[in-house]
């Protein structure tokens, strides 16, 4: 199957992570999307280099000032000194105006740059630096011209994405994710005429981005299985089973939280019920955030599920028969990630002719 890709995505060099004070070299890096590629071609798939897609194509999903903070805000952070003094060359935020510190106060943009870094950046581990935008806008362009391919016929299309995406709201990123690349997807698919749009969302973690993006909205599905954060794990304060939606969007949205240790038979299962629900939603289309960091050996998540069970979820989406976009999001591991993600899509792409 086509896979879409852009040499750019390498530009965002994180440079590590800040977690809980501590600098830590941090897992989301380049060498994901040599190893990804590499095995990509081994298993014969069509690389395809992705099309520029002009900036407006952020705008039904990302605001305005999110979009042009991530742009700017390195430059700006070089010039303010912080790589001389006290030495960070990254920007990371140290400040965090949350709705519980502002209560009714009305909140005025930061006027220094280390202070507007916690306006848009909700954790300490998603570090921007040179390359950073660049990349992110080439990870939507693989996901935005894999949907053009959708366009033109092709029944799956995987993008292989970097940075991930699934955890950035309209104005807000973090957890290793700066655009959100399968929301832009879904919401692409939806302008190029598919009534209904599936978003089911296969990484460890929630994608409490997409979810917050779609949560109100009755024509994009947000499913989700991952590591129950109720346990203790990223996004720590949603991604629960009674999250369903609100509003014209109520009943378009199921998490599958999962107990740490969860197996393929577990796992599979609860995608199975995903599976059941997008088609009790008669979705047209859908997009398969697909990190797979839920993998036994991956260092970000405690679920232990194995290649065969990524194409077990693999052959039950594509028995949806439903046009696919792939959407890479996290996984860690770097020996299996290609092995993973092949494994997904050889499921999928079977699924679909069965
Ligand atoms: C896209 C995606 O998978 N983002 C993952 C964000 C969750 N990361 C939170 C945990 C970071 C802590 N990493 C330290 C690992 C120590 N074992
Ligand atoms: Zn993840």
């Amino acid at each position: 199957m086509p896979a879409v890709w852009s040499p750019d995505t390498l530009l965002h060099q994180p440079g590590g992570e800040v977690w809980v004070g501590v600098t830590t070299p941090g897992t989301e890096i380049p060498a994901r999307v040599e190893v990804i590629r590499n095995a990509l071609v081994a298993a014969g798939h069509e690389l395809v280099e992705a099309g520029r897609q002009d900036d407006t194509v952020l705008h039904p999903i990302h605001h305005p000032r999110l979009i042009a903070h991530l742009r700017d805000v390195h430059t700006e952070w070089l010039a303010a000194g912080f790589a001389e003094d006290p030495g960070q060359d990254r920007v990371v935020p140290y400040f965090f105006p949350t709705a519980a510190m502002l209560g009714p106060l009305p909140s005025q943009r930061a006027a220094a740059v280390h202070a507007r870094a916690g306006q848009f950046c909700y954790d300490t581990m998603t570090l921007v630096g040179p390359g950073t935008y660049a990349a992110a806008r080439a990870a939507v362009d693989c996901a935005l011209s894999a949907v053009d391919l959708i366009g033109n016929g092709a029944p799956v299309v995987y993008a292989l994405c970097r940075p991930p995406g699934h955890h950035v709201t309209r104005a807000a990123y973090g957890g290793s994710c700066y655009l959100n690349n399968a929301a832009l997807a879904a919401q692409r698919l939806r302008q190029d005429g598919a009534a209904k749009v599936a978003v089911v969302d296969l990484d460890a973690h929630h994608g409490n981005g997409t979810a917050a993006i779609f949560y109100e909205r009755a024509d994009v599905f947000y499913g989700s299985v991952h590591v129950d954060p109720g346990a203790g794990w990223f996004p720590h304060v949603v991604g629960f089973a009674d999250e369903t939606g609100i509003g014209e969007g109520s009943g378009t949205t199921h998490n599958e939280p999962l107990s740490p240790g969860s197996d393929d038979a577990v796992w599979c299962e609860a995608v199975a019920r995903l599976a059941e629900s997008v088609a009790a939603f008669a979705a047209e289309a859908v997009v398969v955030s697909l990190g797979v960091d839920a993998a036994a050996d991956d260092p970000e998540s405690p679920l232990l599920v194995s290649a065969d069970g990524y194409r077990t979820a693999g052959r039950m989406l594509g028995q949806l028969g439903l046009p696919s976009v792939v959407v890479q999001e996290g996984g860690y591991h770097l020996p299996s990630l290609g092995g993973l993600v092949c494994a997904y899509l050889d499921g999928h792409a079977s699924g679909g002719d069965s």
